[in-house]
């Protein structure tokens, strides 16, 4: 084709102004257009007008903000341990609202690399056994498997949960508080019973701006995953410690794999009434040794921190 031959797909019929219906749907003069998936030059999209994708996302992320007001499971943090222990939890009590606030756009924590910007990721025995349960293909070395990349781990099981009916993500959304009440069943204690959240860029700049308000989200029990780094890791640890109600951080130890990995799993436990602490934030917590590039014991924890929610709201 030499190069003056200009080609000017064919004129397609300019889509009716769309008439949106009242609840912001959009049938164009009552018919729904016909679309066209051609790639030789006339693929046509149904007319669409803009304000309807608004409403489409105002409808329904707003509904699902007053709706998830009151959740029954509050997950901080979508790492491997928060993730993993949404997918358990929503896995055995499909009845339950859980709701996970994650700071990043991007959920997923420090599992989308294994160690050092390197793509493996090393899972210890038996944790291998929830990569089979979510179909995550793997190497076996023996003790320990390798998944060729950390984010065919972690996008694997973030499909599974958000595809969980009674899961709801809200990313990009920081906590930045605790709700913390006098315990009605121990009116002498205090309970843990909701999240504080402002989307993330807010949380990250009160010190710009005059008081930028946050919203609340209450739950009988909250589960923190906040990890070790990060702009806010070991972020219920540090205001547990701030309001009190826990003496000083154990802060996180040296690395050491074997003692890590099966200490934050079975370390994995309601630190204070209400508040469920999983995964790394517990190495800060408690003054757990770190395990650095290998990640079943987040699998694990996660795992873990459900069996305890569903303890606590069983009682
Ligand atoms: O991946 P992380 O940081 O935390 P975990 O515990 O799920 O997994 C830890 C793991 O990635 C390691 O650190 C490995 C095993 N290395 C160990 C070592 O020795 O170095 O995920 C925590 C998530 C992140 O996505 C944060 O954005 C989010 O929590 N987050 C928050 N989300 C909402 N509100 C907050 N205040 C908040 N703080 C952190």
């Amino acid at each position: 084709m030499s190069p003056s031959t200009v080609i000017i797909p064919p004129q397609v019929e300019e889509p009716a102004p769309v008439k949106l219906t009242a609840n912001g749907g959009g049938i164009p003069n009552g018919k729904l257009y016909k679309t066209n998936e051609d790639y030789q030059g006339n693929y046509q999209f149904a007319p669409i007008e803009e304000a309807q994708v608004s409403r489409a996302m105002i409808k329904r992320y707003f509904n699902t903000l007053y709706e998830r007001a009151i959740s029954d499971v509050v997950v901080i943090g979508a790492g491997s341990a928060g993730l993993s222990c949404a997918y358990h939890l929503s896995k055995s009590r499909p009845d339950l609202k859980i709701t996970i606030i994650e700071a990043s756009v991007a959920p997923g924590g420090g599992a989308w690399l294994g160690g050092q910007l390197m793509t493996p990721m090393v899972i210890r025995k038996p944790a291998e056994k929830f990569l089979e349960e979510i179909g995550v293909p793997y190497e076996d070395e023996g003790n320990f498997v390798v998944v060729k990349h950390a984010a065919l781990f972690t996008s694997t099981l973030l499909s599974k949960v958000l595809a969980m009916p009674n899961v709801v993500l809200m990313n990009a959304t920081a906590v930045e508080d605790l709700i913390i009440l006098p315990d009605p069943l121990n009116p002498s204690s205090q309970r843990v019973a909701g999240v504080v959240t402002n989307w993330t860029l807010v949380a990250l700049n009160h010190d710009t701006q005059s008081c930028m308000d946050p919203n609340v989200i209450t739950a009988p029990v909250i589960i923190s995953a906040t990890g070790h780094d990060g702009p806010m890791g070991a972020f219920s640890a540090k205001r547990l410690v701030s309001t009190g109600l826990v003496k000083e951080l154990g802060n996180m130890r040296c690395l050491d794999m074997n003692r890590a990995e099966p200490n934050i799993v079975n370390g994995t436990r309601e630190v204070v009434p209400g508040l469920i602490m999983a995964g790394m934030e517990l190495s800060e917590h408690s003054g757990m040794n770190r395990m650095g590039p290998t990640f079943g014991a987040m699998i694990a924890s996660g795992k873990k921190a459900a069996i305890e929610a569903m303890k606590i709201l069983d009682k």
